[in-house]
């Protein structure tokens, strides 16, 4: 079995798929695509070839011969191939949809609106400052976090949906961890804080933190 995950170790995308393979406590060798340095090697001929999008993370299941990008579909993957220790998708109908729309509601709505791409567009064509850019990210995260934390009072126990990890905490702790970045302060949304406590102590969330990856800074 040889899986590689290409990532960046402040990557909220590359956080949610490291968390997803460490919970299915799979091997994996992690391959560093510095997305700050030189204008960012995720431009290199070598990663386009991998991914012409130019986002990491990207993973590779040699097995299979199969390249995926986009986070949520590499958890999804990796979800159905291992099935083993727990499932992060549910396999009741309406508990899969119910966290399948929490996931997105920070991988589609959230995360894409802070992307570095995003910010440093902001900053040459509209000549933000890094304060402006710490301004808007804090901005979106907050506003989609007041959705979430109001959405936690139905489903919320020790993880986003009761006692059971999902795909919902996969993508929620990245998420804090952005947004603690950028200076949200957490103490309105008590709920996310909760289940971002809970995770937080757990083995696979803490191999899975950016400041254990072999490319920190
Ligand atoms: N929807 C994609 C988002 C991927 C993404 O936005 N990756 C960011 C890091 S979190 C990236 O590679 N940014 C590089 C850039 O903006 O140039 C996913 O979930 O995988």
């Amino acid at each position: 079995m040889s899986l590689y995950l290409h990532g960046y170790w402040r990557s909220s995308a590359s956080y949610r798929a490291r968390i997803a393979l460490n919970i299915k406590q799979l091997d994996y060798t992690y391959v560093p695509v510095n997305l700050a340095k030189n204008g960012g090697a995720q431009f290199s001929d070598e990663y386009s070839a991998l991914n012409p999008a130019h986002l990491v993370p990207t993973f590779v299941d040699d097995d299979e011969d199969i390249f995926l990008n986009q986070s949520m579909a590499i958890i999804e993957y990796i979800d159905e191939r291992y099935e083993e220790p727990i499932k992060l998708v549910p396999i009741h109908r309406l508990d899969r949809a119910r966290v399948r729309a929490f996931a997105q509601d920070i991988a589609c709505d959230v995360q894409p609106v802070t992307n570095l791409r995003i910010l440093r567009h902001l900053n040459t064509t509209f000549q933000s400052s890094d304060e402006d850019n710490a301004n808007w990210c804090r901005h979106w995260i907050e506003t989609g976090f007041k959705g979430i934390e109001k959405r936690l009072t139905n489903t919320v126990a020790d993880y986003c949906f009761g006692f059971d990890l999902s795909m919902a905490d996969v993508c929620l702790i990245p998420q804090v961890y952005n947004a603690e970045r950028f200076g949200v302060e957490m103490s309105q949304f008590p709920l996310i804080q909760r289940v971002a406590d809970n995770c937080n102590q757990l083995q696979a969330f803490i191999d899975a933190k950016p400041e254990n990856q072999v490319d920190a800074i």
